[in-house]
C-alpha cells in the first residue's frame, strides 16, 4: 500500500500539504501544546519545588505512548497548565501554530475545568481561553459573528483572500466544550449550559472525550440529550476501545460527528456506513495508542473507499508530534492519494464544520480560490 517517493518528491509533497488550506475539526487544546512550552513550564514549576522536573522531562520527551499512558500524561499536563495565564498562553500558541500551517478553520476543543486551589471555575477557565484567542498577534483570528455586518456580509477581509496572497494569515476559530468521562451528570450538564451561554462567543458544540476505560454512557446521556434538544451540535469519541454496548448506544444516539471509530465490529461498521455520520480520522493518534495495528491497516482506507464522509484531524498534535499537514502527507504516502484527491478531502471537511452557513460559504470560497490558483 505505501508508495515509495524519492527525497525531492517527498519534500515537494510535504510542502504542498502545508500549502493546502485545511480544516481541523478534532484538536484538544491541552494535547496540542508544544513540547518546548511544556518543558519550560515544567522547569518553572521544578524551580519552585512544585514538581520534580526530571520526571516530567522524561514523560514529555517520550515518543510512543499507549492509551492509558496518554491519560496519565494528561493529568501531568494539567498540573502544568492549570493557572489562567498559562491557559491563555497555550491557547494563543496553539492557534498560531495551526494558522502557520494554513489551517483556515479550527474547531479547538477543551474541557472547562473547576480548580478551587487556583480560583478557577469552568467559566473563568473559558474566559482565559477567550483571552488567548483574542491575543493572537501575527494572525487574523475570526472568532464570532461580530464580524458580520447587520446586512450579513463580513465586516472584514473576506476569507476568500486567505489562499496565500495576504501577508497576515487568517483563521476562523470556533470552540467545542468537552465533557470529560470522569465527570458526573451534573458536571456534564454544567458544561452544556456553559456552551449555551457562550454561543455568541464562538462556542459551537459539545464533545465527549476522556479515558475510554472510565465512565458509563448513561452518566453523560442526560447532558447530551439536553444539548441535542437545544440544537447544540455534538461530537463523540467512539470506539477507541471495543466497548460493544457503548458503541451501539453512541450510534443509536446519532451525534453530528464521531471521533476515531477504531474498534467497531462488522455489524457496527454497517450501521456507521449507513448512518453517513462524518468521522474525524486521527491516523497518527490511533497508531500511537494502538487503536489500529498500523497506518497501512487503518480504517481510513475502508471508509474512504466506501465514500463515507471523513475529515483528517490531529487529535493531540503536541502529544503525538504531528501536524495536520503531516496527516495529509501520511494519507498520500500510505494510501497513494493524489493531490487532487487530497484537495477534495480537505475541501469536503468544510461541509462538516459546526459553524453556521456564512462561515461555510466563506470557506468554500477559500477552496475555490485555491483551486483557481492552481493548487
Ligand atoms: C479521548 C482525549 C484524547 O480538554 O484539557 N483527550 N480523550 N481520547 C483521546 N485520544 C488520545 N486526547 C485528548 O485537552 C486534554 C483532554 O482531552 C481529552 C482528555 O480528556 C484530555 O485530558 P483539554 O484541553
Amino acid at each position: 500500500m505505501g508508495t515509495e517517493r524519492k527525497p525531492e518528491a517527498e519534500k515537494e509533497m510535504r510542502e504542498w500539504c502545508v500549502a493546502l488550506p485545511k480544516v481541523e475539526l478534532h484538536a484538544h487544546l491541552n494535547g496540542s501544546v508544544r513540547n518546548s512550552t511544556l518543558l519550560e513550564l515544567a522547569k518553572q514549576l521544578g524551580d519552585k519545588g512544585v514538581i520534580v522536573f526530571e520526571d516530567f522531562k522524561d514523560v514529555i520527551m517520550k515518543n510512543s505512548r499507549s492509551l492509558p499512558e496518554c491519560f496519565k500524561l494528561f493529568d501531568l499536563f494539567h498540573i502544568l497548565t492549570t493557572d489562567h495565564d498559562t491557559v491563555t498562553r497555550i491557547t494563543k500558541e496553539v492557534v498560531g501554530d495551526f494558522a502557520a500551517e494554513n489551517v483556515v478553520y479550527l474547531e479547538i476543543r477543551t474541557t472547562p475545568k473547576n480548580n478551587e486551589g487556583k480560583g478557577m471555575t469552568k467559566r473563568s477557565y473559558m474566559n482565559a481561553v477567550m483571552k488567548g484567542l483574542k491575543s493572537v498577534e501575527d494572525v487574523d483570528v475570526v472568532l464570532y459573528d461580530s464580524n458580520l455586518r447587520t446586512d450579513g456580509t463580513l465586516n472584514c477581509t473576506p476569507m476568500s483572500d486567505l489562499a496565500g496572497e495576504m501577508k497576515k494569515k487568517k483563521i476562523y476559530v470556533k470552540l467545542l466544550l468537552s465533557i470529560d468521562r470522569r465527570e458526573t451528570t451534573s458536571a456534564a450538564l454544567d458544561t452544556v449550559n456553559l456552551a449555551i451561554e457562550m454561543k455568541d462567543q464562538g462556542v459551537v458544540g459539545i464533545d465527549l472525550s476522556g479515558n475510554p476505560a472510565i465512565g458509563e454512557w448513561e452518566t453523560y446521556l442526560p447532558a447530551l440529550k439536553h444539548a441535542k434538544e437545544l440544537g447544540v451540535p455534538i461530537t463523540v469519541h467512539c470506539g477507541e476501545v471495543p466497548n460493544r454496548k457503548e458503541i451501539q448506544a453512541v450510534l443509536d444516539f446519532c451525534p453530528q460527528r464521531l471521533g476515531h471509530v477504531c474498534c467497531l465490529d462488522d455489524e457496527e461498521w454497517k450501521k456507521l456506513k449507513s448512518s453517513m455520520i462524518p468521522v474525524e480520522i486521527c491516523l497518527t493518534s490511533n497508531v500511537m495508542t494502538g487503536g489500529t495495528p498500523s497506518l497501512e491497516l487503518h480504517h481510513f482506507a475502508d471508509l474512504y473507499n466506501a465514500k463515507h464522509p471523513l475529515s483528517l484531524c490531529t487529535d493531540d498534535s503536541g502529544l503525538f508530534s504531528t501536524s495536520l499537514s503531516n496527516e495529509y502527507y501520511l494519507v498520500a504516502s500510505t494510501f497513494g492519494l493524489s493531490k487532487a484527491e487530497l484537495f477534495r478531502l480537505a475541501q469536503g471537511a468544510v461541509e462538516f464544520v459546526f459553524a453556521d452557513d456564512e462561515v461555510k460559504k466563506s470557506l468554500r470560497a477559500v477552496f475555490e480560490r485555491a483551486a483557481a490558483n492552481g493548487l
